[in-house]
């Protein structure tokens, strides 16, 4: 279908930038607009304890842990808080999974929409001051409205999103969405609380030599995946891996490049959450051109079985994606 994609200039605000795009949404206009604010409003206030997070004593762990088990972060929880009160407040979602629930968070009842979000990705950086992120998909409600929010509601495949996006708090902060009709990019300037467009229409490369992935799990990669990073040796690429998966993303994103994090010793079907970190960038990935395979499937076509089931995760580069897992057959 032709995209409408109308040339919105750099610099406009992400309020004007959702206004102007939602004949493009194809289902009530004013309802995933009001979502989209409800999430950057958070990123507002979670950027903001971020940034002062070595001053008031907000880092390190509280001394508890999440259903993955890993230790949560104090910001962990607080951004938590955050986003699960600002889609609250706006009215619009009627269910939240997050990694840092176990449960399925119920909230109005009456909203068309179940977000999927890892409200702060990357934390065990936070205390080393490297950037780290919020992941976040958007899906309607199968139920009608008003009835009890069903597993059919949440474990829908990500290719039933109708939105999907991050936050980087990195050097800057960014917002980078999709509503599938491209991918956009917004900057943050804190000192006018506002999201200007700095990336309109973002593509990834089709082809790159940049590869991510934490190479101390080698030996327990399964064999076409060692093969393959032996052809990035081969060929010279260059291996950058941050940690933290929106950072890297986020450079893959901008100048080429694959992550991955495959199946290993200590995690059979890899770290990655499907719900609520592969499912979004890879939505984002394919919109902007790229892919995002599990090693042997499409990430969007993966049936979710559980709310936090891990998945390998191969994204980026269409070229470096199709590439890798030309290995696996
Ligand atoms: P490892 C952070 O915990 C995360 O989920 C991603 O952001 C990051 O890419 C990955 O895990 C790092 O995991 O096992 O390489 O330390």
């Amino acid at each position: 279908m032709e995209d409408s994609r109308i040339a919105i200039p750099i610099g406009t605000t992400l309020d004007r930038f959702i206004k102007s795009k939602e004949e493009e949404f194809q289902y009530a206009t004013g309802e995933l607009s009001q979502l989209l604010r409800d999430i950057a409003l958070a990123g507002k206030v979670v950027n903001r304890e971020i940034n002062k997070a070595g001053l008031i004593n907000i880092v390190g762990a509280i001394g508890t842990q999440n259903v993955q088990g890993e230790e949560q972060q104090k910001l962990d929880v607080l951004a938590n808080i955050r986003f699960t009160r600002a889609l609250t407040k706006g009215g619009e979602a009627c269910a939240v999974i997050s990694e840092e629930d176990d449960e399925i968070v119920d909230l109005n009842n009456d909203g068309k929409y179940v977000i999927a979000i890892d409200p702060l990705d990357g934390s065990s950086n936070i205390d080393v001051n490297v950037s780290i992120g919020t992941i976040f998909s958007i899906y309607r409600r199968v139920t009608p409205a008003g009835s009890p929010i069903q597993d059919i509601d949440v474990l829908q495949k990500g290719e039933e999103q109708v939105a999907a996006g991050y936050l980087l708090y990195g050097s800057s902060t960014m917002l980078v969405y999709t509503t599938g009709h491209g991918v956009n990019g917004f900057t943050y300037e804190p000192s006018l609380g506002e999201y200007f467009l700095s990336h309109a229409d973002m593509s990834v490369p089709e082809d790159g030599n940049i590869y991510s992935v934490n190479e101390g799990s080698f030996k327990s990669f399964q064999e076409p995946v060692k093969a393959y990073i032996e052809y990035c040796k081969d060929n010279r690429y260059s291996g950058r891996y941050i940690g933290s998966l929106v950072a890297d993303f986020h450079r893959n994103l901008l100048k080429g490049g694959i992550y991955i994090y495959p199946a290993t010793a200590k995690d059979k079907n890899g770290k990655l959450r499907l719900m609520y970190e592969c499912n979004a960038l890879a939505f984002i990935v394919e919109q902007a051109g790229g892919l995002a395979s599990t090693g042997k499937e499409r990430i969007l076509s993966v049936q979710p079985t559980e709310l936090h089931q891990r998945v390998p995760l191969f994204i980026g580069s269409k070229k470096m994606v199709e590439k890798a897992i030309s290995y696996f057959s």
